[in-house]
């Protein structure tokens, strides 16, 4: 089989950092995406040091829509057969009670993490059509499953994107692309920097206590859903640390 290649959105950090290293290791060619344009160069550089593989770097914030589509249709043609979709890109913005957000962070989350999957899925699902073991992957989380407090706007969207992953594998199942969710709980990212405003301070006691996931734990997953059998679609997945049952039973030391 030719190399295949993998399109992963969120790849300057965290999950999607981690998911681009070891489908490279794997021996997929990368499309890797997020706004850091910085730290896209950089990664692309140390992954094609260590594996050889191509990696084409796109810059684009997922929630722009005709950003996302100018972007994808200006991939080179090398780029433009696409196996795998990774839809992780996406976060938690403010932890309030829905009284006291701020609704600049709803729209920041709503449009991130479930427009802007839509627009991705949408802009890449034509350069699926080839593939002979075509692929996606959407990152919910446990907040897909459970609403917590101050959790509100956050959860809905990871709801929305259980209920995508199912509309997917309906809608695309003529189509023979698997599609999976993938719905992580505490895991050691910036994701916590990112919800708290940057108080790396805050971030750490969310973990605090405890062995949180690391991103390479969902990496690790990730691969071994894509490698199964083409007959076998793994429909979800829920992994959280041996610490935490869910998102309210947590076992600190
Ligand atoms: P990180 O903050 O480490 O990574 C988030 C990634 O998403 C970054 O690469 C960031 O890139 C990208 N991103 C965010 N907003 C946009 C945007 N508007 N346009 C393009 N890219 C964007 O967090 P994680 O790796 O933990 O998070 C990845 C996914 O996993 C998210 O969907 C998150 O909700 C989910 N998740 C995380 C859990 C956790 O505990 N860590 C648990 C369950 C799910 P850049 O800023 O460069 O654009
Ligand atoms: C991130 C995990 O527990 O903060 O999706 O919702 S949690």
């Amino acid at each position: 089989m030719n190399q295949q290649t993998a399109f992963i959105t969120g790849a300057t950090s965290g999950f999607g950092q981690a998911i681009a290293h070891r489908l490279a290791s794997d021996g997929f060619n990368l499309i890797i995406c997020g706004r850091r344009s910085d730290r896209l160069e950089k990664y692309s550089d140390d992954i094609m040091k260590q594996y050889p593989v191509k990696i084409y770097s796109l810059t684009f914030d997922v929630k722009k829509k005709s950003e996302v589509t100018n972007s994808i249709a200006s991939l080179p043609a090398e780029f433009t057969k696409i196996d795998v979709l990774v839809n992780n890109a996406g976060g938690a913005h403010g932890f309030d009670l829905i009284q006291d957000a701020n609704t600049d962070d709803w729209d920041e989350m709503l449009d991130t993490n479930v427009k802007g999957l839509l627009y991705v899925t949408k802009a890449v699902l034509p350069l699926m059509n080839e593939s002979k073991n075509p692929y996606i992957f959407n990152i919910g989380s446990t907040a897909a499953k459970y609403v917590y407090e101050k959790g509100n706007i956050y959860c809905a969207t990871k709801f929305a994107v259980d209920a995508l992953t199912q509309a997917m594998r309906i809608d695309l199942l003529k189509k023979k692309i698997r599609v999976t969710a993938i719905h992580p709980g505490m895991a050691e990212t910036e994701f916590s920097i990112v919800r708290f405003k940057g108080d790396a301070e805050k971030a750490k006691t969310v973990y605090k206590g405890l062995q949180p996931l690391t991103a390479n734990d969902i990496a690790d997953v990730l691969s071994y859903c894509l490698h199964t059998p083409v007959h076998v679609n793994i429909n979800e997945l829920v992994i959280t640390p041996s610490a935490q049952a869910n998102p309210f039973y947590i076992n600190r030391m």
